[in-house]
């Protein structure tokens, strides 16, 4: 088999952008991402909305405006492409600064015009079944965003506070909600007491953010313009693997055992260039979780008050989520 060498970003990061990272916890880096990724990924991504895997249960929205998803590379292979072989792997090498980047995994997150859904203030490693500092998220925006369009806000310099806070996400999904954790401020109306910062954005231009950092994102308020933003998040050396309760579901076979570097076939290596053992079972085709696993997740979520004859708990109903 033959494994792409991972693409050359059409700019590098530039010095100036990686203290902006370092110093805010968040970075805005214009035209990081030629058109035609773009491009690939708005139909890739429409694709994926009609195909949504048995992990957007929970994270949905639908009568919203509202698709959410994760881990869609393992069955598209635009998503695998990208994950893999596009310029990422070399942009996160150039954050992380490790000898090797891994892949850790993708998210969507779509807000069509006039979508209500918002997305609570929360860091991102309370939801994530691992501990470490190099993990950077590339968001990236496949239509033009303003706050208006819910454009992702963050608290600049929160990266650096020792206060964790529970997970929330747009489907106020309680499988992955560490409920022994407080909850989050609502940091965009206590604006004047924090530093609260965003930017209006143009395709090809991409957020840069580490795991600790405050975010959240308002409802999409534009009546013309869809809010499709994707995060592509990679690990370096430091990511161990930590499972915890009520954390992200793993539906794939990884072979990690606490305390592991993240690598295998969930998390593969990606810079300086893909493995062929981690990477061949993928290269032959889509690869669905395996039906044992699907049923765990299923009893995970009933047991959550989600899916067919669960009884909803109150922080769905309450949400209004249609899950
Ligand atoms: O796009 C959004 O509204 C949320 C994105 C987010 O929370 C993330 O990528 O970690």
């Amino acid at each position: 088999m033959t494994i792409p060498e991972p693409a050359q970003p059409s700019r590098d990061l530039t010095a100036s952008e990686l203290d902006s990272l370092a110093r805010d916890g968040v970075v805005c880096a214009r035209g990081l991402l030629d058109l035609d990724t773009i491009e690939t990924l708005r139909d890739a991504l429409e694709d994926a909305i009609q195909k949504l895997s048995v992990l957007s249960k929970g994270l949905n929205r639908d009568s919203q405006g509202f698709h959410g998803d994760i881990f869609v590379w393992k069955l598209h292979d635009a998503f695998r492409d990208l994950a893999l072989f596009s310029a990422l792997p070399v942009l996160a090498q150039q954050v992380l600064g490790t000898p090797t980047v891994n892949f850790f995994y993708e998210q969507f997150f779509v807000k069509r015009a006039g979508s209500p859904v918002d997305t609570p203030w929360h860091q991102d490693i309370p939801f994530w079944p691992v501990e470490g500092n190099q993990i950077i998220s590339f968001w990236i925006t496949l239509d033009p965003v303003t706050r208006k369009s819910s454009g992702l806000e963050f608290v600049r310099g929160s990266h650096r506070w020792s206060q964790r806070y529970k997970a929330v996400t747009p489907g106020y999904d309680p499988y992955m909600m560490d409920t022994d954790l407080p909850a989050s401020p609502n940091f965009a109306e206590e604006r004047t007491e924090h530093d609260v910062v965003g930017w209006d954005m143009e395709p090809g231009d991409v957020l840069l953010f580490g795991p600790v950092v405050c975010h959240g994102s308002a409802g999409n308020a534009s009546n013309e313009t869809d809010r499709r933003a994707l995060a592509f998040r990679y690990t370096g050396e430091d990511v161990r693997y930590a499972p915890r309760h009520a954390t992200m579901p793993l539906l794939w076979e990884h072979g990690l055992e606490p305390g592991d570097r993240l690598h295998g076939p969930l998390f593969p290596q990606v810079w300086p260039h893909a493995i062929e053992s981690e990477i061949a079972r993928r290269m032959e085709g889509p690869e669905p979780p395996s039906q044992q696993a699907v049923g765990d997740f299923m009893q995970r979520l009933a047991d959550a008050g989600f899916g067919p004859g669960a009884g909803k708990k109150t922080i769905l109903s309450d949400a209004g989520s249609d899950a």
